[in-house]
């Protein structure tokens, strides 16, 4: 089968997501406060290679070139985050006027080209002022973070339609104040629990106050989320995979629609009651106008005695002998297409977009060019399976591939690239990869098509 851009109907989004920490650089300038992450990098042995987002693509003093790259390539929307501690550098209180200048000129030269932003509010970098208090663990980051939105909608508001409130909180949350190997390197249950439930406010809360400034913005939030499989077929590893898809696909979502937290397949939740304050499901729970969906993998899972609370184990795709991304992520395209089923079939998710899907391969530079076909065919197979739930009538109305520049990938340093374009992170030099190219292509040639796997199951 093949398949063309104007197949997915002329309304559909189509763009590629970056996140401020792990493209601006720029971490100490024009009056940026730290943020957890810029503190983060500096502990021993938490990233490889003791990599830091101090300069990371200096997108803070390239962005003019970076989105004239985002225009060269027919890529017509753009999704960024804004740096809280930029513009708030104590997290509240004084506003930082050259961290809104930056946005500022970030949005309008996005416009000028005719490129429509879509702003992530939150993209994990707390100010470290605020963590010092307790972070996400504290209940007062419900008013710190609607300070932040409020700042965010009265300088952005009037030209950004397109807003994400959250960008995958089950991460920041589960990486970085349960397992403690992401800012703020923060573990065990009760902090992860507390931030668990005090994020889940804050997304409806953002929501609501987005909706309250500007009635007519288009508001969501986005969720990590990965078609979840039982590595046996025997029972317990059945039950096994139940749990881990409540605690990674479900977490967010259900609180978020008024079904309170997934407690019945994963008892631990209970403890979160310790958090919950009179009226809080109410609170919990917003109309988002659309859910960010960001795939990557698939996941199985077998039972494990050895694991606390869940019970359940990940068995990694190097364990299992599959073709895998240099994230050890297994390639498995169907994975975004049974996401946007299982979104869809809850009541009230009025609209999908794949906010996030893209893939880490060892790119090299030969002759000036970087070859990377192995991401073009995994855009390709993925894309497949959008269009295939497309054609089920799931709404599925928008595509952003991660990554437009190779960039500061968190824990990982900057060994895996997940860009479109390369970058010497010594010279700040962009290569265009093959990727980039064809993804060009693909926007702007009613002729070219992408031929997939999917053609010959489907
Ligand atoms: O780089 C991250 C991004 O910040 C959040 N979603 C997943 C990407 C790849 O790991």
């Amino acid at each position: 089968m093949f398949i063309r851009k104007e197949d997915f109907g002329p309304g559909f989004t189509w763009g590629v997501s970056t996140a401020a920490y792990q493209i601006e650089g720029a971490h100490n300038v024009d009056g940026k406060g730290p943020s957890i992450w810029d503190d983060f990098v500096n502990r021993k042995r938490k990233i490889n290679d003791n990599h830091t987002g101090n300069i990371a693509c200096d997108f803070y003093t390239q962005y003019a070139k970076d989105i004239s790259l985002l225009f060269d390539l027919n890529i017509s929307n753009y999704r960024f985050s804004v740096s809280w501690s930029r513009i708030l550098p104590f997290g509240t209180g004084p506003v930082n006027y050259k961290g809104i200048d930056f946005y500022n000129k970030v949005i309008d030269f996005c416009l000028e080209l005719g490129i429509e932003p879509w702003i992530t509010i939150y993209h994990w970098d707390l100010p470290l002022e605020l963590e010092k208090k307790g972070g996400w663990t504290n209940r007062d980051v419900i008013s710190w973070f609607g300070e932040y939105v409020e700042i965010c909608i009265k300088y952005f508001g009037d030209r950004v339609k397109h807003w994400m409130v959250l960008n995958e909180p089950m991460v920041f949350t589960g990486a970085g104040y349960f397992l403690g190997v992401h800012a703020p390197g923060k573990k065990g249950l009760s902090s992860f629990l507390a931030a668990v439930h005090h994020a889940a406010l804050c997304q409806s809360a953002g929501g609501r106050i987005i909706r309250g400034m500007k009635p007519e913005a288009h508001i969501g939030t986005t969720f990590s989320c990965s078609h979840i499989e039982p590595f046996r077929p025997i029972e317990k590893d059945v039950i096994a995979a139940e749990k881990a898809d409540a605690f990674l696909n479900r977490l967010f979502i259900e609180p978020l629609l008024g079904k309170n937290y997934p407690v019945r397949d994963l008892p631990v939740l209970q403890r979160i009651e310790r958090y919950v304050k009179q009226g809080d499901e109410q609170d919990l729970v917003f109309d988002m106008d659309f859910i960010g969906i960001q795939n990557y993998t698939r996941e199985m899972v077998s039972h494990s005695p050895f694991m606390p609370f869940v019970k359940a184990k990940i068995i990694k795709a190097d364990k299992r002998n599959v073709e895998r991304t240099m994230m050890n992520w297994e390639i498995y395209p169907e994975s975004i297409y049974e996401m946007l089923k299982k979104f869809n079939r809850y009541e009230n998710v009025k609209e999908l977009v794949i906010t996030e899907n893209g893939a880490a391969f060892a790119d090299n530079r030969q002759n000036g060019k970087v070859d990377d076909p192995k991401r073009i065919q995994f855009l390709q197979d993925n894309l497949a399976q959008v269009y295939r739930a497309k054609q089920e009538g799931i709404n599925v109305s928008g595509y952003f591939i991660w990554t437009l520049l190779d960039n500061f990938e968190w824990a990982e340093g900057y060994h895996p690239r997940f860009g479109l374009v390369y970058v010497d992170f010594e010279t700040q030099q962009r290569i265009v990869k093959s990727s980039g190219l064809w993804y060009k292509r693909f926007l702007s040639d009613t002729e070219n098509k992408i031929v997939s796997g999917f053609s010959k199951t489907g």
